[in-house]
């Protein structure tokens, strides 16, 4: 059946996890609490209003991922304090260890992906793409949440997902309209899904509507992530974060049991220079 499952927070995680499996993605109703709703929402959607819709660099394949009539807003660590306690959430943090490994992983990207009036279908992508040369059939390297900050409908741009994709073959399959479904959710609902079900941005038919997302996924640790976070947090905003939230931005060291340490400075752990 094309719908994702709803879940909520109250499941044993054992059950996310068997749902993110099965179908791809799976949506967890009011992920965020109504008070940490509201905050990320005050830290955040005033940037909205700064900011340009569509791409101003890139070739044109990347405007038109981005979506001409889309605003995408990254370097929230450094506008809102509630993101860096997101970021720490226990079922949120759960996913990237059952994925990814326990510390083995960064912060991919936390963006606002605000899909206004008349924008039209994202492509449809598996994440892990942005790696070709690392993803592999058996294993994830990337596993991401989409947050939604406002109501998410089949009008005004809900993720458009083809459950079970995460297993068909092929670098990216066709895949038919009937294979397809709208995460619609409402506002403080989570979409979970893998790197390797193909997705995308949807439709906004709406005539006023702007859809808003917390657009953030993690990445193995050894891979370079989309968003450059140390470039738009300050030193000064990342001492105020939980120790967690600082080494999903990178201001910690990358030391896999097996390889040599990065992202270091003077050769020390990076979460020296907080
Ligand atoms: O905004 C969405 O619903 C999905 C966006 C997405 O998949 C992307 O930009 O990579």
């Amino acid at each position: 059946m094309n719908a994702l499952q709803h879940l909520t927070r109250q499941q044993d995680l054992s059950a996310i996890w068997a749902a993110i499996d099965e179908q791809g993605g799976v949506i967890i109703d009011d992920f965020l609490d109504p008070a940490l709703l509201q905050r990320l929402r005050e830290d955040c959607l005033p940037a909205i209003a700064e900011h340009k819709p569509g791409a101003a660099t890139g070739h044109d394949f990347w405007k038109d991922f981005h979506g001409s009539a889309t605003k995408r807003i990254t370097g929230l660590a450094q506008l809102s304090p509630a993101w860096g306690e997101l970021l720490c959430d226990p079922i949120y943090k759960g996913m990237a260890d059952q994925y990814l490994g326990e510390n083995n992983y960064y912060l991919n990207t936390g963006q606002l992906i605000c899909i206004g009036p008349g924008e039209t279908p994202q492509l449809l992508h598996r994440d892990e793409l942005n790696w070709p040369q690392a993803a592999q059939p058996d294993h994830e390297i990337t596993i991401t949440a989409i947050f939604a900050l406002t109501d998410f409908t089949e009008e005004n741009g809900a993720t458009v997902i083809a459950p079970g994709s995460h297993r068909w073959p092929g670098a990216l399959p066709e895949v038919r309209a009937d294979q397809t479904c709208r995460a619609v959710m409402k506002a403080g609902s989570a979409l979970l899904y893998s790197g390797k079900v193909i997705h995308g941005g949807g439709p906004n038919d709406s005539q006023d509507q702007w859809r808003v997302g917390l657009h953030a996924g993690f990445v193995s640790g050894w891979l370079r992530s989309e968003e450059n976070h140390q470039l738009t947090t300050s030193l000064e905003a990342a001492r105020l974060l939980p120790e967690h939230a600082q080494r999903m931005l990178g201001f910690r060291s990358f030391v896999p049991p097996k390889a040599a340490r990065l992202g270091m400075v003077n050769y020390e752990d990076a979460g020296a220079l907080l």
